[in-house]
């Protein structure tokens, strides 16, 4: 069959004369890449993949589309953990991918500001504004393919959101190419502008779904001079949650990362992952990776750290810690955090939930949540870390040795419901930084409020009345 029949006669051409010949994916076999997700647990088929490599492109694309009403599925890294950057199986969406659209377009040192182009990855921009002599600090352990455009689209999170917040607070101005192809550019530098609604903050978070952003003005921070590492043992999430506030108290906002990893991650990452090593002599039945960023010498630093945490090794909280004293010891303890999903994905398949609670109410998290999936489903293994330090814990359900995956998937919706129940009842959020996608689109209908979900229906038939945008994804 032709790769192009699903598309509406003449369209092909068109998309063509606005991207030329390296703006379009049509041979099947190349399209495969865009068409499957980071987990491969999606597999869609689009009728073309079309990269755009400028504002204007990307806006003559969205109008030659929306002329035809063919569905867009607005495409970054494709790093999405919920299935949000993968078309359905139709064979008639076209993947809109922005990864051409590369160029920072600006650093304004003195305003603290940089304005990039949505495929810029965000590694790069790190580099960017350390360039600067200024820090980026948004940091995932997709930071070497995701891109900024998808890192604005799903309001991504990581491991700096208690110090710095979560993409949202990162971006001052947008440039966006809405449905209908045109372009609205708010791409200001300011942080006061009180002149109505806030536009930009309706397309952060949306997942594609109200338009394509195309650029964005980035907010810059002083840089630290020094960061300070460990990896502290512990017993388990309430030590970590006690912690916490005992470092903070000590150390204020230079405690800028406070990550959460109970064994069972260690082993896997020392099982699946090249060249890592046990933080510590003995295992520990839990860890959390805390750092402290410094504007003092690297002495200074990790002298702060280290009497904080031996003081809480003299209380009895924490009962083990590891300090890097180099930067290959600090990558390496790293390494043993943002390998987890790369080792989960090598260990077989797991039912994941991305969920937050109040910092407080994590240790009730894990104590309500395994109780409730024990009696239950007792062979399952909880594989659950994560930004203990913002509450949101990567809840996830491996598959036990055992049992066939066909069957711990059909198991799947009820241990949603189980965790998910633990996390509503305790006031938090059943997805708290990888968004809805195709994952959570159905789930969300149980635990958001109607009246929320009518009003983004509202929103969305507002802004993209023919619903060409994303469709399938989030509502
Ligand atoms: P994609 O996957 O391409 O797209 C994501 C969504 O955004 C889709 O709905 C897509 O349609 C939409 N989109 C993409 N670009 C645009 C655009 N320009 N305009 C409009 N819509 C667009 N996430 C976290 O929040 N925190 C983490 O710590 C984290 N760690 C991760 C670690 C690993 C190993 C992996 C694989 C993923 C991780 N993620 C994490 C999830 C993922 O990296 C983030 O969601 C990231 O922000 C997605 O960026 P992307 O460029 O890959 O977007
Ligand atoms: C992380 O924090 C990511 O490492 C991925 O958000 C979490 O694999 C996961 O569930
Ligand atoms: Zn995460």
């Amino acid at each position: 069959m032709n790769d192009l029949a699903h598309l509406p006669s003449g369209l092909a051409d068109r998309l063509r004369a606005i991207v030329g010949d390296a703006g379009l994916v049509t041979d099947a076999h190349a399209r495969e890449p865009f068409e499957t997700d980071w987990r491969g647990q999606y597999h869609g088929k689009a009728a073309l993949v079309v990269k755009p490599a400028s504002t204007a492109e990307v806006a003559a694309v969205v109008k030659a589309l929306s002329d035809a009403r063919v569905a867009i599925v607005p495409q970054g890294g494709n790093t999405s953990m919920c299935g949000g950057a993968t078309p359905d199986e139709s064979g008639t969406q076209v993947i809109v991918n922005l990864s051409r659209m590369n160029k920072v377009r600006a650093v304004d040192a003195a305003n603290n500001t940089m304005t990039v182009e949505a495929g810029c990855v965000l590694a790069e921009l790190q580099r960017v504004a350390a360039g600067a002599d200024r820090l980026f600090p948004l940091s995932l352990g997709a930071e070497g393919s995701c891109e900024i455009g998808g890192n604005l689209s799903t309001n991504a999170g990581g491991t700096g959101v208690l110090r710095y917040g979560n993409t949202r607070e990162l971006v001052l101005g947008l440039e966006v190419v809405l449905p209908d192809g045109r372009v609205w550019n708010g791409l200001r530098g300011l942080r006061k502008d009180n002149t109505g609604y806030d536009l930009k903050h309706l397309f952060v978070g949306a997942e594609g779904t109200l338009g394509i952003i195309t650029a964005a003005v980035l907010k810059l921070f002083p840089r630290p001079r020094a960061m300070a590492t460990a990896m502290a043992a512990i017993d388990g999430p309430e030590q970590a949650v006690t912690l916490l506030g005992k470092l903070r108290e000590a150390c204020g906002d230079r405690i800028t990362a406070f990550e959460y990893l109970p064994r069972i991650c260690v082993d896997l990452v020392l099982k699946h992952i090249p060249n890592t090593r046990d933080p510590l002599s003995e295992p520990y039945p839990a860890y959390v990776l805390v750092e402290l960023s410094d504007n003092a010498d690297a002495a200074t630093a990790n002298a702060t750290l280290e009497e904080a945490l031996g003081s809480a090794v003299e209380e009895g909280l924490v009962r083990d810690a590891a300090l890097a004293s180099s930067d290959a010891q600090r990558l390496a303890l790293w390494g043993l955090r943002e390998n987890i999903s790369e080792a989960q994905k090598q260990d077989g398949v797991s039912i994941k939930h991305d969920v937050a609670v109040p910092v407080s109410r994590v240790p009730e998290l894990y104590a309500l949540a395994g109780k409730a999936l024990a009696e239950k489903y007792p062979d399952i293994r909880i594989v659950a870390f994560g930004h203990v330090g913002d509450g949101n814990i990567h809840y996830n359900c491996s598959k036990s040795e055992r049992q066939a995956a066909e069957e711990f998937f059909r198991q799947a919706a009820d241990v949603n419901h189980i965790v998910y129940d633990v996390v509503q009842s305790l006031g938090g959020s059943i997805s708290a930084e990888h968004g809805l996608g195709q994952l959570k689109r159905d789930e969300i209908k149980r635990y958001k409020d109607p009246l929320e979900l009518e009003l983004m229906r509202n929103i969305k038939k507002t802004l993209d009345p023919h619903g060409i945008m994303n469709p399938g994804k989030v509502l």
